[in-house]
């Protein structure tokens, strides 16, 4: 990340963190293991400095990272159990509706926004964005070296979690060399590649493959074959016993598909909500298609949140990719 380091100036970040009286580090709703392992890891590295800081998402942190040091010490849930904190440091999160917050959680409190997302609406009182780093996990390793905190093992496993996950296990276009030497660098510190990979890859539930027959049983080709479709509705989930991060990779099911260049994968999650993801290949921009719906993400990886009936929000995202795969072929 040496040319990126450059650019940011994480020396003032870890200033305004070192002069923070109390801090509270927040991801997005629905965290994954970049938002977990984020906050685990910058956790580790301010106790370790002596400084007042506790984590609290609105949504629990995910099973897969579950077994990684500090994950027990998230609070979740819509009132925020801890207050006072004079700086919140939000990970990983597009826009500030992503925390699921309330309007008044920046009343008392400096935002310092920290993101990869080249869609990010810039919410925060400081924003630190830079959508050419993989992961917001390699940004928290370059404010951690500004820091001078020695990398713990503790706080390396939760960065190569977050790293591992969010480059799709080394295999997205953003993976540079300086990646590969950041992981190497989080091996050295202790990281083991083995467990992050079992608990990210290998440890499903049984009945996660109930509710995958159920998921490749609504998958559809659009638009000549470029686009593939995948729905799960909460009768699936109720059916199958499983919860909607049970779903988590069924998308790339739909993705792998040769031809396809354009995969969206709706899921219910309440009677008229709906949460959509995008993959793109091939040059589609999937950040830009879901932007004009409201979300954000990256140019291959995006999503957003559409309400309505499912004939209705199948019908405005047909007229959006149509319109996606057309900008394309000009
Ligand atoms: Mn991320």
């Amino acid at each position: 990340m040496t040319d990126k380091a450059s650019r940011i100036d994480w020396s003032a970040i870890a200033t305004l963190l070192s002069n923070a009286q109390h801090i509270h580090l927040i991801t997005h709703r629905l965290p994954d293991s970049d938002g977990i392992g984020s906050q685990i890891a910058l956790y580790h590295a301010l106790r370790e400095r002596g400084q007042a800081v506790f984590m609290h998402n609105y949504d629990p942190a995910p099973r897969i990272c579950r077994y990684l040091d500090g994950a027990e010490m998230i609070s979740y849930g819509e009132k925020i159990a801890v207050t006072g904190a004079d700086v919140i440091v939000s990970l990983d999160a597009g826009s500030f509706s992503r925390l699921k917050m309330p309007e008044s959680l920046c009343a008392s409190a400096m935002m310092i926004n920290i993101d990869h997302h080249a869609s990010n609406t810039h919410f925060g009182a400081v924003n630190v964005i830079d959508d050419r780093y993989c992961a917001t996990g390699a940004m928290v390793f370059d404010l951690l070296k500004a820091m001078q905190v020695p990398l713990s093992a503790a706080m390396a496993q939760a960065l190569y979690a977050a790293i591992l996950t969010d480059t799709s296990s080394f295999c997205n276009n953003s993976v540079t060399a300086d990646v590969h030497r950041l992981v190497a660098t989080l091996i050295d510190a202790g990281a083991d590649a083995a467990l992050a990979a079992e608990h990210a890859y290998a440890s499903h539930k049984v009945k996660r493959f109930s509710l995958l027959k159920e998921a490749l049983d609504t998958l559809i080709l659009s638009h000549h074959q470029r686009a593939s479709w995948m729905c799960l509705e909460t009768s699936m989930f109720a059916r199958t016993g499983c919860a909607v991060e049970d779903s988590e990779g069924f998308i790339d099911y739909a993705r792998s598909i040769g031809v396809v260049d354009l995969t969206v994968f709706i899921c219910q999650l309440h009677d008229a909500v709906w949460k959509i993801t995008f993959r793109g290949k091939h040059g589609i921009n999937v950040g830009a298609l879901a932007t004009s719906l409201g979300g954000g993400g990256h140019r291959y990886a995006a999503g957003c949140t559409l309400e309505g009936s499912q004939a209705d929000v199948r019908a405005r995202l047909e007229a959006a990719v149509s319109q996606t795969l057309q900008d394309a072929e000009i």
